[in-house]
């Protein structure tokens, strides 16, 4: 269906005197968490005892917190309108919480906005996964297994905000559509009494399914313990079982008893055995540690680490895996040879982001090396520049490809959290690939899968949009959409304006002679409330450009107390290439994908006016210098269903198969 795009405002958008600064926020401390099974508690008391005093003695560092560094917003300049508080430090990574986003404002149990139970209904996603209430942070142990693919999740059966944690469990056949399932493994051990943390799922070439993961001790040690499927012919993996033996593996000599988490998928070395990484911190340095294993209940520290990068903090959430130079397919973690780059993921405790490198993973001595020093993890590039963290991939064997998951975490109040009764979504699963073109990053997409979503679409042939100025695309409602966007930029030969390029940092505001432009999401009809996601070019001296892929949420609420800034970063763009985007909208998350994912943006918007079927679309141009032309087509999505599995009408067997 064609349409005729309808412009219906032509000045650049006012900034509402109303918007309110945001406050600053001390940091406090996040509540205790309920003591549950005392009497287990009690009663490994006095074996504990003696395993801890022994780590204790090990550790060279002290199990008490450490004061991250702070997280610099992008955009801290003050402006006429906007005035970003700088966020205070994120609450106790040695606890192992994974902190909100808004750092300033965990712990804060007042709410953020006079809401109602109509606009908290609103927030939740039509086709994201998220449980049914309460908190959910990391993905975990992601896998395929008889026709089903497996989500597990970090979750709090009790409350919205991070404890308890337990593995909640989902299951797809198509990663769209899913089914709740009971709690995969619950708090219930002495060895994971204090929150059955995140692991990954390593599939064995006999099909046997190995689960690791980390257990925080009743006295918070963090160990690695091992589960495994009750019945591996259930296609729906509902019981599974604990080792008896666990845990499998503890902090070793030098590492913090509260710095030893997270392990990886497991791959095969040339030798025959396993490795798995787990992440940690040495003397300030992001760590990645090496264990081999053949049977996964016995393992051996290599001397090595598999990488180290100086001054990166807490290594969370580790994942390695391999991408193939020229292919178009995913490849299995545990495949290697000529043609294949290694990937090295770590999420950062100290300024929650998941930042990756590219580089050779040698197996002869299990080190990893980066192509470029320069950009190594943690100095370069990040999976997704907005809300975005402990992320993890699992290898695809039915359409041969890794799929990559992320948790985007909430950047209101604790309090909002709670009167909401739900906390974070998952991303729309992405598929991961090198990126040929460039040589330098990866490529994500969301799965194809989301396309069978689609209803309605619209298209929008070479609309221009001339400089300060806005055009809004009648679509109708826009608060679930496929946008996919192009933009070519003519010179209308005016004197350049401002060639600084400051990226994305002065926000959609921040004109330039080619720049910014882009779309205006979740936007209401008056632009009281809207998410710029936009490019901004500049001129470089060497007679190319150098653009940046943005997001502004700074006026995406009238909220008060929601951690808004804008994220963004640079992006490539060919000589061939338009400039391009991709932009999933569902409600209050936006994800957006510049020239075809080598630079991705989650953002998490609560808006108060841009709701329901008051939630519009625009185009605007605030670059000084260019007519933007703009070619579009925007599908309106479906929702996926997702709810708890019929249990009652299926009939399963569960023998106990002994690991
Ligand atoms: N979340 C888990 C930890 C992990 C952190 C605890 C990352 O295992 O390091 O919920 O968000």
């Amino acid at each position: 269906m064609e349409t005729n795009p309808s412009p219906t405002a032509t000045s650049h958008y006012e900034h509402s005197s109303y918007y309110c600064p945001l406050p600053d926020h001390s940091s406090q401390p996040s509540p205790r968490r309920p003591l549950k099974g005392f009497a287990v508690i009690f009663a490994s008391m006095i074996f504990l005892m003696s395993l801890v005093t022994l780590i204790i003695i090990q550790s060279p560092e002290p199990a008490s917190l450490e004061k991250p560094e702070k997280d610099p917003p992008l955009s801290t300049k003050p402006s006429s309108f906007y005035n970003i508080s700088t966020p205070e430090v994120p609450r106790g990574v040695a606890e192992g919480v994974s902190a909100k986003s808004n750092p300033s404002l965990s712990g804060n149990h007042g709410v953020s906005y006079n809401w109602t139970n109509a606009m908290f209904s609103w927030q939740r996603t039509a086709y994201h996964f998220q449980p049914q209430k309460n908190w959910m942070n990391d993905p975990d142990g992601p896998l395929y297994h008889m026709g089903w693919y497996h989500l597990f999740y970090q979750y709090n059966p009790y409350s919205a905000v991070w404890g308890n944690i337990t593995w909640g469990h989902a299951v797809s056949r198509d990663l769209i559509h899913w089914l709740y399932l009971p709690f995969a493994m619950v708090p219930d051990q002495w060895y994971d009494a204090n929150g059955v943390w995140t692991g990954s799922a390593t599939i064995l070439p006999d099909g046997k399914i190995v689960m690791l993961y980390t257990g925080d001790t009743v006295d918070a040690v963090q160990v690695q313990n091992l589960a495994y499927p009750a019945n591996l012919s259930d296609p729906l993996l509902l019981d599974w079982v604990k080792y008896p033996k666990n845990p499998v593996l503890i902090p070793p000599i030098g590492i913090a008893i509260d710095k030893f988490r997270d392990p990886t998928t497991a791959w095969l070395g040339p030798d025959g055995k396993w490795r798995v990484t787990i992440g940690s911190k040495v003397n300030g340095a992001g760590v990645s540690l090496v264990y081999t294993t053949t049977n996964f209940t016995t393992f051996d520290l290599l001397d090595n680490y598999l990488h180290e990068v100086p001054g990166t903090g807490m290594w969370e959430c580790v994942d390695f895996y391999p991408v193939a130079i020229n292919g178009s397919t995913g490849l299995d973690t545990s495949v290697n040879g000529p043609g294949i780059k290694h990937l090295l993921k770590a999420s950062l405790d100290d300024t929650k982001v998941d930042v990756y490198a590219l580089g050779t993973y040698f197996a002869n001595n299990d080190t990893w090396a980066p192509d470029n020093l320069a950009e190594d993890v943690g100095l370069g590039l990040k999976y997704d520049y907005g809300r975005y963290y402990a992320s993890k991939t699992f290898y695809d064997p039915k359409l041969e490809r890794r799929v990559l998951w992320g948790w985007i975490n909430e950047t209101d109040t604790e309090g909002d959290d709670l009167a909401k009764g739900w906390s974070s979504v998952q991303t729309i699963p992405r598929t991961v690939l090198f990126d040929n073109k460039t040589g330098t990053n990866i490529l994500q997409w969301p799965v194809e899968e989301v396309e069978s979503l689609r209803l309605n679409s619209t298209d929008f042939e070479g609309v221009v949009v001339k400089p300060g100025s806005v055009v809004e695309l009648n679509i109708g409602t826009a608060t679930q959409l496929d946008i996919f966007a192009d933009f070519e930029i003519e010179s209308l030969g005016l004197e350049e304006t401002n060639e600084a390029n400051g990226g994305c940092r002065g926000g959609a505001v921040d004109r330039s002679s080619l720049g910014p432009f882009g779309l205006l999401v979740i936007a209401d009809e008056t632009l009281s409330e809207l998410t710029p996601i936009y490019f901004r070019p500049a001129n470089t001296s060497a007679g190319g450009l150098k653009t940046y892929f943005c997001a502004d949420e700074r006026r995406s609420t009238k909220a008060n107390d929601v951690f808004n800034q804008v994220y963004g970063s640079q992006v490539p763009v060919l000589d061939d290439e338009k400039f391009s985007m991709r932009v999933l909208v569902d409600h209050s998350i936006v994800e957006s994908f510049a020239q075809g994912g080598r630079t991705v943006i989650t953002s998490r918007v609560y808006p108060t006016e841009a709701i329901y079927g008051a939630a519009r679309l625009f185009l605007f141009n605030n670059a000084t210098r260019v007519n933007v032309k703009a070619t579009l087509k925007i599908w309106q999505l479906n929702s996926a269903f997702i709810r708890p599995f019929p249990l009652d009408q299926i009939d399963t067997v569960k023998p106990l198969q002994p690991f």
